[in-house]
């Protein structure tokens, strides 16, 4: 496979509890994800991380733009700053043939992953692994929280969009867009699924269907007429039992072993061309359970690819 880009994102204003921001330092910092993909045998090409504290510290205290607009999201212009540089950093590493792979950090990073990664791949498809739809919108959410929109910015639904964060992004094709392991909709994401058609595996699907096929349909879909492949892996996908460690934790998710299978299949797809593992909150983890398993996958999806 290509040679990685990991991009660290100690980002967690778009959450509504603190801690996210500490993924990177316990992934990357205390548990060397970088020197263990390299004992798999994996090339790392770079190592960055996204300068957020000095970022946040030159942002006028007014800061209109974006956040003048949306006034009910929180941190919105927090949110826009971090995600133009790290859409500016994705889209460099991708331009150089690298496979970025972004360790967040909450959701609302996706807003700029996604942004600059389509900058690269116009036609990319996307699988958003999520206990979550992330399809509210400014005018939605309850929450006011930006890490519950950040789907929806993919598509193009919110007042915000990626071209405010990256000029030479596009919104992703509803068509290629598939949302998988969700269980807790509000009822706007609920309607929307509903009447745009956007592909939703439901936990009940992968019931129904198991996680196998769930997964290779997904793969269908999303790699459907597409240049690249961006997997958005939210960590509360999976059940609170074997996860406890994030901010939003939703019961019922799928297991560790169903896990696993997902991302081996969506990592020997050759379309594969960047991931975001987000949401891991080390403050809520019991002990390293979380992190360790957070850890673990990456390496699953990336040794898939590799193979
Ligand atoms: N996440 N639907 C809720 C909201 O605040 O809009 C939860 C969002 C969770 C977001 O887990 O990435
Ligand atoms: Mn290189
Ligand atoms: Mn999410
Ligand atoms: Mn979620």
């Amino acid at each position: 496979m290509r040679d990685i880009t990991l991009l660290s994102v100690p980002f967690g204003l778009g959450a509504g509890r603190a801690g996210s921001e500490l993924g990177p330092a316990k992934l990357v910092g205390e548990l060397d994800l970088a020197g263990s993909l390299r004992r798999h045998g994996l090339r790392i090409g770079d190592e960055k991380e996204i300068a957020v504290a000095s970022l946040l510290k030159a942002m006028p205290p007014d800061a209109a733009g974006y956040a003048g607009k949306a006034s009910g999201m929180k941190h919105a212009a927090e949110v826009l700053s971090v995600s133009r540089a790290l859409a500016a950093e994705g889209a460099a590493a991708a331009a150089a043939g690298h496979f970025p792979l972004f360790i967040g950090g909450d959701h609302s990073m996706a807003i700029g992953s996604v942004a600059g990664l389509t900058a690269r791949y116009e036609q990319m498809g996307i699988i958003w692994f999520d206990a979550h739809a992330d399809l509210n919108t400014e005018t939605t959410s309850f929450t006011g929280n930006m890490h519950g929109i950040s789907l929806a910015a993919a598509i193009g639904l919110t007042t915000l969009s990626l071209k405010d964060v990256y000029r030479a992004a596009k919104p992703i094709a509803l068509e290629r867009a598939v949302l998988l392991g969700a269980r807790d909709l509000d009822p706007a994401e609920e309607r929307f699924i509903q009447q745009s058609g956007l592909t939703y595996f439901s936990k009940t699907d992968i019931g129904r269907l198991g996680i196998e096929e769930t997964t290779r349909r997904a793969l269908q879909i999303a790699c459907k007429d597409a240049d690249g492949l961006h997997l958005s892996f939210d960590i509360d996908s999976v059940d609170p039992g074997e996860a406890p460690g994030t901010g939003t934790p939703v019961p019922g998710g799928i297991s560790i072993l169903e896990v696993r299978l997902a991302l081996r299949i969506i990592g020997s797809s050759a379309l594969l061309s960047s991931a975001d593992f987000v949401e891991l909150n080390p403050l809520l983890d019991q002990g390293e359970r979380t992190s360790k398993l957070m850890h673990s996958l990456i390496a699953e999806l990336l040794l898939a690819h590799s193979s």
